[in-house]
């Protein structure tokens, strides 16, 4: 489409360090919004302010079932998804610039929301990342949620408390056999458990090496099968440190810039690219300002789409 919601969600609550909040914004100075209304021609929607939603989180959050910061990750899921949904049932791509990667339990269930209102379709996830993001609240080491939003938005962590993602209704929920994962090479052990017994697919940096990237983009979209509307979720720590240092759980081995660039520009160009999600830009951990720019202008690349 010619149309993009844009939504930019500075939420950071979903693991432990400062920082990530002012991701969209740099993004933003850095030109990505105006990249793609200015050169690329697309029509905007929805404001270029930076969302916190504060006022969301409950006057106390304490853990439950091992989660940090439970009920304000809920509440802004929540929200968001919302937001993405009423973008989407327009038939406008969503574009949402993270912001930690728990926010992608809010991205998903509203384009899923969406897309089966609209299309009477399932949504297939592409899922690019060093980590797979998939333990549950009770596998989870570090009860950081943003190691958790694929375990939610897949019902594989279920919960009833709608104030403790409850509100996720069922018919929301991803499939797992329409997941997939590019870029893994740090995955917790209960994870893998988790991947192996649910079948899902995953090409990891050693498929990479293996096959080269343009044979693992070709095999996940045969995965996800033929006219199948994709929603990108696309963590920046899924590229080599060496082209985006600023990010809060770099792992060496990662993808080149090129790869990544291949990766968006592939999906982009099936046409059934209904939203993505822009995350873990966290300018504050480089070690440099040199270092900060080369994280932004990474994932302002990214996202550098012309139009199908
Ligand atoms: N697997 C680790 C965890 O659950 C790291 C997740 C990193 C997410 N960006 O905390």
């Amino acid at each position: 489409p010619e149309d993009i919601g844009v939504v930019a969600v500075g939420f950071s609550g979903g693991q432990g360090k400062a920082g990530v909040d002012a991701g969209p914004s740099a993004l933003i100075e850095a030109g990505l919004l105006s990249q793609l209304q200015n050169e690329l021609n697309y029509k905007l929607h929805g404001d270029d302010k930076v969302n916190a939603y504060n006022e969301l989180a409950p006057k106390e959050d304490p853990p439950y079932r091992n989660m940090k910061n439970p009920g304000t990750a809920s509440a802004v899921t929540q929200r968001l998804s919302e937001q993405v949904y009423s973008h989407a049932k327009e038939g406008r791509m969503v574009l949402t610039l993270g912001g930690d990667h728990s926010i992608a339990i809010g991205t998903v269930a509203g384009t899923a929301k969406a897309i089966r209102e609209r299309l009477g379709r399932e949504i297939a996830v592409i899922w690019v990342d060093a980590h797979a993001d998939i333990n549950t609240p009770e596998t989870s080491d570090s009860g950081n949620i943003h190691g958790m939003p694929v375990a939610f938005a897949t019902g594989l962590a279920k919960e009833e408390k709608p104030e403790y993602f409850g509100w996720l209704k069922p018919e929301n929920l991803l499939n797992v056999n329409k997941l997939v994962y590019i870029g893994l090479r740090d995955v917790d052990a209960g994870e893998k458990r988790i991947l192996r017994e649910n079948g899902i697919k995953a090409f990891s940096m050693f498929d990479v090496d293996r096959y080269g990237i343009g044979r693992v983009v070709e095999m996940a979209l045969a995965h996800i099968g033929n006219d199948t509307p994709i929603h990108l979720s696309f963590d920046v720590d899924a590229l080599d440190p060496m082209w985006a240092p600023g990010t809060g759980t770099p792992v060496r081995g990662g993808l080149t810039l090129r790869e990544g660039d291949f990766i968006c520009e592939s999906v982009h160009l099936t046409g059934n690219l209904v939203a993505v999600d822009l995350v873990e830009v966290n300018p504050s951990l480089a070690v440099d300002e040199q270092a900060e720019a080369e994280t932004i202008r990474a994932g302002c690349s990214l996202i550098d789409l012309e139009m199908a």
